[in-house]
């Protein structure tokens, strides 16, 4: 332990503490603009500074040390933190009333929180383009802060290495090599750089217009069907705690909205189950392309393609969930309804903004028409609801449409990571061994560790499983795998650590809640609590997917389960 000084209180903290956490354990929350816990920690923003003897230094690097003595409010700290942000601000596109993050922005609860009236170094401006071709990531670089915890979002945490500095000084940008479009790089779509952004420079390409256009057409039916980990985040946007459980309003508030269906994807997931785990099962059976891996996540898959172009045909070819039910809308669903499935628009809100390029890929068609038309973010939903001017905290709790209303606890524990093996695991093991599991809770692959790993006993044969969350884990699992230190026969891997629960296309958590609150557990737990409260659990024992296997589908990996179901990669 080490002892020291702030304010005149004493401090004493483990050693390698720095002195803003140390002022924190006295109540002082030191203002800053590019700290991003675990992250980014490299004084880039100076707005932490705090006196220690004659100097400034900034608090976010600064370890404490024992007889130290710290002031974080004396008029020269004051002044030095009003100066950066004035600096910061002078080269900012202020656009605040109709920013995207407008009262979900650091810099201006910054600026609000020291009292920057007026800014005195108004001067030269930097003019950038808007980079919009991305299917999913819009950058605006004049709003950018060059804080760099998106650049060390995507190089540490995801191992992309799409973004970096460029440049020097004054024209000093975040940008992707070679100035090109995030569209024409290795970027994956995973958002977490929109996660980490504490401004609007970093945003998702919005869908709201096409989807009221498409609400508001007549003669389109319009179909919108929901990710497992938006009900545990939704209500966030209005105010509710993180974590807090809100499917029926969710449901409630979509119908107000005009969505003349309203289906859950954890139906899908239920699917892909009944899909994967033949598939699973076929490939073990046969000794080959093992180990199988998961195909839902597109940020996952676009990762294989770019960067393990050799272990595509390891990917599972079932499509994601939320494609898989919309090519069911526009088929099965249409011909039952008698509708016209060029006149269907299905639309997913997706904790992901992933699934918006995901939504567009080619292969994920079928008759000409796209599975899913439109991909919103749970963070766009939430502006329609506060658009249409509903009460969302208010609303009563609704039921999902049928047919694909209905899912099971193991659809649900998709949206965390470590979900969709232990969902998997719940079936395979009963449709293998003919034995009812017990313990259907599997606390092996639940929890925010990096990697981690399974085992089940079918029949005598032992089938290994591990998981990743976040790439940089994915990678390691990998390059274990491939270089012969690890066997696996099934690997879970979801681009966002945590899985889609953080994923990016949430309500944005911002940096100094993120120090206090582990927004990954409190979601995973709700996740967890709605499984708990489903009377079915398990996917194969879906009503509505035993019968949509009895009349329409045949069995899983069946022709048209093929057709409809599956897809292929890009070497
Ligand atoms: Fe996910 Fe999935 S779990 S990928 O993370 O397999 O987005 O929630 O919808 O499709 O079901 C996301 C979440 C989601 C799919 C499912
Ligand atoms: Fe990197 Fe993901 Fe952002 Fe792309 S979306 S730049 S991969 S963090
Ligand atoms: Fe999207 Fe989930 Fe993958 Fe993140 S983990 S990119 S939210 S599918």
């Amino acid at each position: 332990l080490v002892k020291l000084t702030i304010d005149g209180f004493e401090v004493e903290v483990p050693k390698g503490t720095t002195v803003l956490e140390a002022a924190r354990k006295i109540g002082i929350e030191i203002p800053t603009l590019c700290y991003l816990k675990d992250v980014n920690k490299f004084g880039a923003c100076r707005v932490c500074v705090v006196e220690v003897g004659p100097r400034l230094l900034a608090s976010c690097t600064l370890e404490a040390e024992n007889g130290m003595v710290v002031k974080t409010n004396t008029q020269k700290v004051r002044e030095a933190r009003k100066a950066v942000v004035e600096l910061i601000l002078s080269n900012h596109k202020r656009e605040c009333t109709t920013c995207i993050r407008s009262e979900n922005c650091e810099l201006q609860k910054v600026s609000k929180e020291l009292n920057i009236r007026d800014l005195r170094f108004e001067g030269e401006k930097t003019h950038e383009d808007i980079d919009s071709a991305s299917a999913s990531v819009v950058r605006d670089p004049e709003k950018c802060i060059l804080c760099g915890r998106c650049i060390a979002t995507c190089s540490e945490v995801q191992t992309v290495y799409a973004i970096n500095f460029a440049r020097r000084g004054f024209k000093t940008k975040v940008s992707p090599a070679f100035n090109k479009s995030l569209a024409d790089t290795v970027c994956i779509n995973c958002g977490q750089c929109i996660m980490a952004c504490p401004v609007g420079a970093l945003h998702e390409k919005e869908n709201i217009k096409e989807v009221w256009m498409a609400i508001s057409n007549p003669e389109k039916f319009v179909v919108v069907q929901t990710a497992p980990a938006v009900r545990v985040a939704l209500g966030e946007e209005f105010g509710m705690p993180i974590g807090t459980r809100v499917t029926g309003k969710m449901v409630a508030a979509l119908r107000r909205l005009g969505f003349d269906k309203v289906f859950d994807t954890d139906f899908g997931a239920d699917l892909t189950i009944m899909e994967e785990g033949t598939e699973l099962l076929n490939r073990l059976n046969k000794g080959e392309r093992l180990p199988l891996m998961t195909s839902c996540c597109p940020g996952w898959v676009k990762f294989v393609e770019h960067y393990y172009p050799e272990m595509t045909e390891n990917l599972s070819t079932c499509k994601s969930p939320s494609e898989m039910e919309g090519a069911l809308i526009k088929t099965y669903f249409a011909e039952k309804m008698g509708i016209d499935p060029k006149n269907i628009v299905t639309v997913s809100i997706m904790p992901c903004v992933g699934k918006k390029f995901e939504g567009q890929r080619e292969e994920l068609s079928h008759n000409g028409l796209q599975d899913v038309d439109y991909v919103l973010t749970t963070r766009e939903l939430a502006q329609m609801i506060k658009e249409a001017g509903i009460d969302f905290v208010n609303l009563p709790d609704e039921e999902f449409d049928n047919p694909f209303g209905e899912s099971t606890g193991a659809g649900v524990i998709f949206g965390a990571t470590g979900g969709v093996t232990e969902a998997a695991l719940r079936t395979i093991y009963e449709i293998v061994t003919g034995k009812e599991l017990e313990n259907i809770e599997i606390t092996a692959v639940r929890g925010v560790e990096g990697i981690k790993e399974a085992e089940i006993e079918l029949n005598g044969k032992v089938v290994k499983a591990a998981i990743a969350h976040g790439l940089a884990n994915a990678r390691r699992v990998l390059e274990m795998v491939k270089s012969g230190e690890k066997h696996y026969d099934f690997i879970e891997v979801m681009a966002c650590p945590g899985g889609c629960v953080t994923g990016g296309g949430q309500p944005i958590v911002d940096a100094k809640t993120r120090e206090r609150v582990d927004v990954r557990v409190e979601r995973a737990k709700a996740i967890y609590e709605e499984d708990r409260h489903l009377p079915i659990r398990k996917s194969h024992k879906n009503p509505y997917v035993i019968r949509l296997y009895e009349e329409f589908l045949g069995e899983p990996n069946s022709h048209k389960s093929h057709e409809l179901l599956h897809t292929h990669y890009v070497k």
